[in-house]
């Protein structure tokens, strides 16, 4: 049969000026990606943070590369050492940095050198509420995220929190590339579906790279 379109082969989707969703882009790598997920963890566990508010979020958090990115009572920042264990967070894996570096190059982006990766990881009834991020220094730098396991419904807003929201549904293996003006988009998760992924279980990942400095 001619194919026309295969599924099997990663495709483009514009999703807004400067985010493209590569889709599928990770699939091939997914299980490589996933045992690297797995040693980043045995050296820094999964943790639920305390926002400034007092909260404990759903999503569990760690992090690789020369920066890390977490919460406590004194607020949001990135720092080289986890607050939580004074540890240098474990190095970014070789095949994360050129994976977001090759996504952030087909998005137009050709001198993206990420460091830092946080790494989300969502249980069913996890969640990420609509938020910014604008933690980092140089907001002319994008972000490159990367979902595997469990589907999960993405929201992307407008400029400001109040701003009506688009959903998208983000599946294992896509790559999205948010920069230009879509760097400062609101964005969230809606809560995660139970479900059982052959890969990585009753969970979804999400690693984010980002320039931080
Ligand atoms: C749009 N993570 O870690 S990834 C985050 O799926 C975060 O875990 C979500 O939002 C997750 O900050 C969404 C998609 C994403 C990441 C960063 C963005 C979308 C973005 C930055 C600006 C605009
Ligand atoms: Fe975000």
């Amino acid at each position: 049969m001619l194919d026309l379109f295969s599924e099997d082969e990663p495709w483009q989707e514009p999703l807004a000026e400067g985010a493209v969703i590569l889709r599928r882009r990770a699939r091939e790598i997914a299980g490589v990606l996933y045992q690297d997920i797995l040693a980043i963890e045995a050296q820094n566990p999964f943790a639920h943070r305390i926002t400034p508010g007092g909260h404990r979020m759903s999503v569990a958090m760690t992090n690789c590369g020369d920066f890390g990115w977490s919460t406590d009572s004194r607020g949001y920042q990135y720092s080289e050492q986890d607050n939580q264990n004074g540890q240098k967070w474990p190095p970014m894996p070789t095949l994360f940095r050129s994976l977001a570096q090759e996504a952030a190059h087909e998005a137009g982006f050709s001198r993206f050198n990420p460091d830092a990766c946080l790494i989300n990881r969502y249980e069913p009834g996890a969640k990420l509420t609509l938020h910014q991020d604008k933690d980092e220094k140089d907001l002319r730098q994008p972000i490159v995220s990367v979902s595997l396991g469990l589907p999960a419904v993405f929201q992307f807003g407008g400029f400001e929190r109040g701003d009506s929201t688009q959903r998208v549904l983000l599946e294992h293996g896509d790559v999205v590339v948010w920069g230009g003006p879509s760097r400062l988009r609101y964005h969230g998760i809606l809560p995660l579906k139970p479900g059982v992924h052959p890969l990585v279980g009753a969970f979804r990942y999400n690693l984010t790279f980002r320039r931080a400095y």
